[in-house]
């Protein structure tokens, strides 16, 4: 058989990469019957919630679908649809964020600043990868992203996400804590995958120099971080609406 058509249809034992865009595609399927069969045995006022991180494990199993066939087939990095897949998810992130903190006054000018932010990070992170990403002034547009990153960090740690948080009580409180710390830790690790695959990704020095392996460990990287960040979230705010539950 020829070795092209093998490649279509086998995910060799040392491709990773495959691998683990394979996993990522079962996990989040799992994770979104979960969170959507769970829906009919959960509280009215949590709902809602539930539902988005349904749609935000659901979204990303759709394009890890996809991305798992154009790797295999291609065996590149599925840029675009990475960022596609972000562009819809981490918004729906940010509107959790505004979902427990509403009862107690979140504006929307609140969820906008974060959507506004989440998309800077996204469309100059996707621009350094894209369009920079072999070069070495990637750097730049991946310290643009961090601000914008930063600033997220910085509304959800100790600006109105956190002071909302703050007044709504154990369990809101309480998510919007490990939450935060998804933010901090886990959305951290996607700047690791950048600096690893990206020409000039840590101020202008580049780690991995063979570009296919540049490319492997970034998607590896970022798979790894989506299936903690999506999942996890998710299990938070399911968490959250049981622990009312008993209260
Ligand atoms: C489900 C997908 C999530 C939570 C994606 C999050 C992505 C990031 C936090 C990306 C951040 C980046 C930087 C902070 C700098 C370098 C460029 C990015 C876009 C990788």
């Amino acid at each position: 058989m020829p070795q092209t058509l093998l490649n279509a249809t086998v995910i060799a034992s040392d491709n990773y990469v495959a691998f683990t865009f394979f996993i990522g595609t079962m996990a989040m399927m799992a994770a979104s019957v979960f969170f959507f069969f769970e829906l009919n045995n959960t509280d009215k006022k949590w709902r809602t919630s539930l539902l988005v991180s349904g749609l935000i494990t659901f979204i990303a199993a759709v394009h890890y679908y996809y991305m798992r066939g154009y790797n295999l087939e291609t065996g590149e990095s599925p840029t675009f649809f990475r960022y596609v897949d972000w562009i819809l998810t981490v918004p729906l992130m940010c509107v959790e964020f505004y979902l427990i903190t509403k009862k107690v006054g979140a504006t929307q000018g609140l969820l906008w600043k974060l959507i506004f932010a989440s998309l800077v990070m996204l469309v100059t992170g996707y621009i350094g990868e894209a369009i920079y990403g072999t070069e070495t002034q990637s750097w730049v547009w991946g310290a643009i992203s961090g601000v914008a990153y930063f600033y997220i960090v910085y509304l959800i740690w100790f600006g109105d996400v956190a002071k909302l948080a703050g007044s709504a009580g154990p369990a809101v409180a309480k998510a919007n804590k490990v939450l935060a710390w998804f933010v901090l830790v886990g959305w951290a690790i996607y700047p690791l995958g950048y600096i690893l695959g990206t020409q000039g990704g840590l101020f202008g020095m580049q780690l991995v120099t063979d570009p296919k392996a540049a490319q492997a460990s970034m998607d590896i990287v970022y798979n790894i971080a989506d299936a903690i960040n999506k999942i996890g979230f998710g299990l938070v705010i399911y968490a959250l609406s049981r622990s009312e539950e008993k209260a």
